[in-house]
């Protein structure tokens, strides 16, 4: 099997060598997930539910090595990564009470009973991007096998470590070998080759626009369910009458963490112009006082951007830029970016484009209807913030506002409990909350006659 190198983003050095698997060895894996998912789907649903309870308790107990592991090759704080190892465990503690849960339902009908079952698709094809490699990953993995599915996951190749240790320690707490098959290497090699089998009956895809629309139209060849998760394009709205300390204390960590890559990144900035001028007052010291720096200090805010031909893609955004100020960030060799602030024109590319990356495009607004017409102003619709201390204002504006997911005076977006996921051009379909397990399921509806012949 040919093989790829790993790189730390913080140093530019190699880790190791990780295999890049063909298309015979992506179809061997699929068909160890088919035999696995028959023996899964047949045992009691409290055996699934206590193999998740055990999978969550392993990897609740290896989420210091989870965490070193995220920061070495992804470049996440450590803050940042032991929140999103514990997220994994969390996650599977979540969906693990769906295997006795997942009801179906009994309908009023003549001359019989009439039910519903919630049948597993079989195997489900999840493909991650390199951004947030374990909460993107356990977001479709634990709910696809909390609804008795077997899972084959492709990571990112500039990310597959945690993914990989996160599938050894399916094993070790006891889940059967083969139901969640980690295959690493090229996308358009193997997530290619997960739209195509006829054996993974769905696909899960969290990435770009681009070839998040070239997997949709794959599936749709196959006639294939499919979840995307894309881009976004997201306003953090500040209105004349919010807290606006509290409001601009907020705005680094929305847009600024994990260095921008975030598709929930708050990357606009709308400020009502009465309060404009105080605002970017305001916003300077946060955004100088945003520490950017060795990810495995417990007092970085930011590490690197994850590759330097991500670097180069982010900074050619500033070419035309109008930049306000801007951070610092260390020399030396990682792929280190300073956290930048833009005055924009709500057409520029630099507040139409995702740049993925620390910038922040400010533009400013007259009044209510103007801020939800620039929020609208985009193709994306992923996430997106309101500052106000008007509650009549807040559920306006919170309606107007074609986002999946919003939050009012808070830059919360994922919580596993709730819904989250993105509509126009960021996505199709919604992760998390109660109801993901039962999107791993299809409705089976069977009559049983009951009159007497
Ligand atoms: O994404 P890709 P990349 C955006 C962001 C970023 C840009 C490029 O702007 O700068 O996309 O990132 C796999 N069939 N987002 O190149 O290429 C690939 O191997 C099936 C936003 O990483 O979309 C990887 O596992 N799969 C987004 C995954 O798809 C294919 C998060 C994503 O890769 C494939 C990430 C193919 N033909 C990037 N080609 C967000 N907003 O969260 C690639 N892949």
């Amino acid at each position: 099997m040919s093989a790829f190198t790993v790189i730390n983003p913080s140093t530019g050095a190699a880790i190791r060598e990780v295999p890049r698997a063909d298309v015979g060895q992506t179809d061997a894996a699929i068909a160890r997930a088919v035999k696995a998912q028959r023996h899964w789907a047949a045992l009691a649903p409290v055996a699934r539910a206590d193999a998740l309870r055990a999978f969550a308790r392993a990897v609740g107990g290896a989420a210091e090595e989870l965490a070193q592991l995220e920061v070495l090759n992804s470049g996440h704080p450590i803050g940042a990564a032991r929140w999103e190892a514990s997220h994994v465990a969390q996650v599977l503690n979540y969906y693990s009470a769906d295997p006795e849960r997942l009801s179906g339902r009994q309908i009023p009908v003549a001359g019989g009973i009439d039910i519903t079952f919630h049948d597993p698709y079989g195997v489900i094809g999840v493909i991650v991007p390199w951004n947030f490699p374990m909460p993107i990953a356990i977001w479709a993995v634990a709910p696809a096998l909390a609804a008795g599915n077997a899972v084959v996951l492709k990571p990112a190749e500039l990310t597959p470590l945690t993914a990989l240790r996160i599938g050894e320690l399916a094993v070790e707490a006891g889940m059967p070998e083969g139901l969640l098959e980690i295959v690493t290497g090229s996308g358009s090699v193997i997530g290619q080759r997960f739209v195509e089998h006829p054996d993974v009956r769905k696909v899960v895809f969290t990435g770009s626009t681009a070839v998040g629309i070239e997997v949709a139209a794959g599936c749709a060849r196959a006639l294939k369910p499919v979840t995307l998760e894309l881009g976004g394009k997201s306003s953090n709205i500040v209105f004349a009458d919010a807290d606006l300390e509290r409001a601009v204390a907020a705005v680094p960590g929305s847009v600024f963490d994990n260095a921008g890559q975030d598709c929930c990144a708050r990357s606009r900035l709308l400020v009502q112009r009465s309060v404009y001028d105080r605002v970017l007052e305001l916003l300077e010291p946060a955004v100088t006082g945003w520490r950017v720096g060795d990810p495995a200090d417990a007092d970085s805010d930011m590490g690197p951007l994850i590759s330097a031909g991500h670097r180069d893609t982010v900074a050619s955004f500033l070419d035309d830029a109008n930049i306000a100020f801007r951070g610092s960030a260390p020399e030396g060799d990682g792929f280190w970016f300073a956290p930048t602030v833009v005055l924009a024109e709500p057409s520029d590319r630099i507040a139409q484009q995702e740049v993925f990356g620390p910038v922040l495009a400010v533009i400013p607004f007259e009044d209510e209807a103007d801020a939800i017409r620039l929020a609208n102003d985009t193709v994306y619709g992923l996430a997106g913030s309101l500052w106000t201390e008007n509650l009549g204002r807040a559920v306006r504006v919170a309606r107007g506002v074609q986002s999946g997911v919003l939050s009012v005076n808070s830059h919360a977006s994922v919580r596993y409990s709730t819904p989250f996921g993105g509509m126009k051009a960021s996505g199709l379909g919604r992760e998390l909350g109660p109801d993901a397990a039962e999107h791993f399921t299809e409705t089976k509806n069977v009559f049983f006659a009951t009159d007497e012949h």
